[in-house]
């Protein structure tokens, strides 16, 4: 049985066929100013609200607002239940493109299900706002779920990604702990996922004729993935967290398998091998692994000006390796260029249209900082 990651330790593997990062890059001061905003209850997702006001979910079942400027919070009550426990909980957290006219917000959790078992949901509510600094979910309403529920508390994925037509949801969904799920074609576990933004499956989708959860399907065969973003060009990436040894950093494609658990950059946790993407062609390789891991929690490709050298940089931020790492992007290849160490787990980034990043330390008394440049 996989057991979620701690701290992997494990034995180099030889990169055949994809570019593998085997060693910390660059080890420098931090190249921003950082500002301390807040610190919250085991953060996972933030979203930033049109008043410049922050929501932070947080793991256990909170919805939280924060004033960067005041640092007063407030409460936002109507949350869905949660299962709490693993890598469970609350999970992230999107607003609609069109939030300033529809008030809709989107949240992903674990969700608990009959005899100890749960799977990964997600709910579109309205966030209605008080006058006390929080708000309500309101009309809130189950839009996509896992198609199996399980016993295991881990690999639930769950980022969720508007696309810049508007109305175009992107799920990335974990295989919970199960392996063969990502390459079932009638469960929506191990995949990455493309609906409307009622949930509903829209044109275009490459598995449409099946119907199902098939028909959501945009691509097949990913492990836990734990951040996805389009570049400026359009291209979605995507990076998920591999077994031991294996993070993979890769460009979705309409219709491909990323090839989880046939092939993996990594091996498996009771040391068994896997074949590498390179035995297997038609399964799409990653654009970067990493042994040793970095377990990452969170990416963006960043499109802001405040750090110019980093435009159309991938950002991640990672649990193991404890800080982000900046993988540069050329096109359709990319390498890791620089490791910047924050001493703690890092869960989540985002960043503002002004340039400005925002990330969330992981667990208890995590706190969300600005950086900006120094
Ligand atoms: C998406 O919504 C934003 C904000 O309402 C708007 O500025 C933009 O023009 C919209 N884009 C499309 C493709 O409709
Ligand atoms: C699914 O495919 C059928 C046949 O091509 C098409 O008529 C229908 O609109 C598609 N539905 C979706 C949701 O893409
Ligand atoms: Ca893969």
């Amino acid at each position: 049985m996989v057991r979620f990651r701690l701290f992997a330790t494990c034995a180099l593997v030889l990169a055949t066929g994809s570019p593998v990062s085997s060693r910390a890059t660059s080890r420098q001061a931090a190249p921003w100013k950082s500002t301390v905003i807040g610190s919250f209850a085991e953060p996972w997702a933030l979203a930033f609200l049109p008043n410049n006001r922050i929501l932070v979910t947080e793991k256990r079942g909170n919805l939280r607002i924060i004033d960067p400027a005041t640092k007063a919070t407030g409460q936002v009550t109507g949350v869905p239940t949660v299962r709490y426990g693993g890598q469970g909980g609350f999970a992230d957290i999107a607003l609609h493109p069109n939030y300033a006219e529809n008030n809709l917000v989107y949240v992903s959790y674990a969700e608990p299900g009959t005899g100890n078992q749960g799977g990964a949901a997600v709910a579109r509510a309205k966030l209605v706002l008080n006058a006390n600094g929080g708000g309500a979910l309101q009309d809130l309403k189950v839009i996509w779920r896992h198609t199996q529920m399980y016993s295991e508390t881990g690999q639930y994925g769950q980022r969720l990604l508007f696309d810049a037509d508007n109305s175009t949801l992107w799920i990335s969904s974990g295989e919970r702990q199960r392996f063969d799920p990502a390459q079932d074609m009638k469960s929506n576990l191990g995949k990455i996922i493309r609906l409307k933004d009622d949930g509903t499956v829209p044109e275009g989708n490459p598995f449409n004729t099946s119907g199902g959860a098939t028909a959501q399907i945009w691509a097949s065969g990913v492990r836990n993935p734990l951040g996805i973003d389009f570049d400026a060009e359009g291209r979605l990436w995507e990076i998920e967290m591999g077994p031991q040894g294996g993070d993979e950093l890769n460009i979705i494609e309409k219709g491909a398998n990323y090839g989880w658990p046939i092939v993996s950059e990594g091996r498996h946790y009771d040391g068994r091998t896997i074949p590498k993407h390179s035995a297997r062609p038609e399964f799409a390789a990653p654009k970067v692994a990493w042994v040793p891991v970095i377990s990452p929690a969170g990416m963006i490709i960043y499109k802001g000006d405040l750090f110019p050298n980093w435009k159309g940089n991938a950002l991640i931020t990672a649990l193991g390796a404890q800080g982000i790492v900046r993988v540069e992007i050329t096109g359709t290849t990319a390498r890791e260029a620089q490791r910047i160490p924050m001493g703690r787990r890092m869960r989540c980034i985002r960043q503002t249209a002004d340039g400005a990043l925002w990330v969330l330390e992981d667990g208890a008394g995590g706190r969300l900082l600005k950086l900006t440049p120094s």
